[in-house]
């Protein structure tokens, strides 16, 4: 039988252990609790000809290296390199959940997004084109509600045909972010494709932002290269002209560059209720 191993990755509390438990028929607790170990449930099922074995990795607001969770989740991409990540977003709070999009989307991985919570969304009178904004973002999204199953069997069709190569949406859009960083992201990107020592687990373009931003764990990976002082002095040139030329930092102008891109996308998608009542009265 042939497998596909994908790989849970959203925010906390958006739904990722309740669709575990009901794809695998695991018994994982499910709620509002911060757990005190961070570790990976793993489980396993059959589904349209494959075995499917999925992972639930710790809730993770972005994928940098400031907490546990946020290391672990980026380890086990490294490590596992699972077939698809399973980018779980709460539909009604995309503004704050599809920041990790944006980042997953940097690492270039074959992905898949469950709008989890749909039942929420459809409740709350508010619209999402998901189909628009599957292709502003290049990732197909299938909306969910892991809580009763509903969209399950959508979302792992979704997931076998973008394994088989299938699936239309899939041309990942990064996010521009914009003229005072891209060109920077450009050449530290360059140097670090041209270093053979350097290993492929994280794409080219996640690892130059991750440099740009003074990511100490993504300095250490570099670190294994024999050449890595060049690139370093390279990514220190970039951060101080960029730090000058806007009087900001380098890791806040990236992040509002994304939050922006974020809001444009659902400016043009998502329609709230309030302002639906709005419009009709
Ligand atoms: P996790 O932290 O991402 O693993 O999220 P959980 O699976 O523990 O779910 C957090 C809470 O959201 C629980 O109370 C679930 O019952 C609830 N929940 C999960 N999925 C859905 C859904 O699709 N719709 C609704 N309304 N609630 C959900
Ligand atoms: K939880
Ligand atoms: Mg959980």
């Amino acid at each position: 039988q042939r497998t596909i191993n994908i790989a849970l990755v959203g925010n906390p509390n958006c739904g990722k252990t309740s669709l575990f438990n009901i794809a695998s028929g695991a018994k994982e607790h499910v709620g509002n609790y911060s757990g005190v170990t961070v570790d990976a449930k793993r489980g396993h099922f059959s589904y349209g000809g494959y075995r499917f074995n999925i992972v639930d990795l710790p809730g993770t607001y972005s994928l940098a290296c400031y907490s546990p969770e946020e290391l672990y989740v980026r380890r086990y991409l490294r490590d596992e390199m699972p077939d698809i990540v399973v980018n779980v977003v709460v539909a009604s709070n995309l503004e704050r959940n599809l920041y990790l999009t944006t980042e997953l989307i940097d690492m270039d991985r074959s992905m898949v997004i469950a709008l989890n919570m749909y039942d929420e969304l459809e409740h709350s009178g508010a619209t999402l084109d998901y189909r628009m904004l599957g292709e502003m973002i290049g990732v197909p999204m299938v909306p969910t509600v892991s809580r009763t199953g509903e969209g399950l069997h959508n979302l792992f069709d979704t997931i076998i045909r973008v394994y088989e190569g299938k699936e239309q949406v899939v041309r990942h859009v990064h996010v521009n972010l914009g003229p005072e960083i891209e060109p920077s992201v450009t050449m530290v990107k360059d140097a670090i494709k041209a270093d053979p020592a350097i290993g492929v687990h994280f794409s080219p373009r996640y690892l130059a932002i991750k440099l740009l931003e003074h990511d100490s764990e993504v300095e250490a990976i570099v670190k294994e290269s024999p050449d890595h002082k060049k690139l370093l002095e390279l990514r220190d040139r970039c951060d101080a002209l960029i730090e000058k030329r806007t009087g900001d930092d380098v890791s806040a102008i990236i992040a509002s560059e994304k939050y922006g891109f974020i809001d444009g996308a659902l400016a043009e998608t998502f329609v709230d209720s309030t302002k639906e009542k709005a419009k009709t009265t």
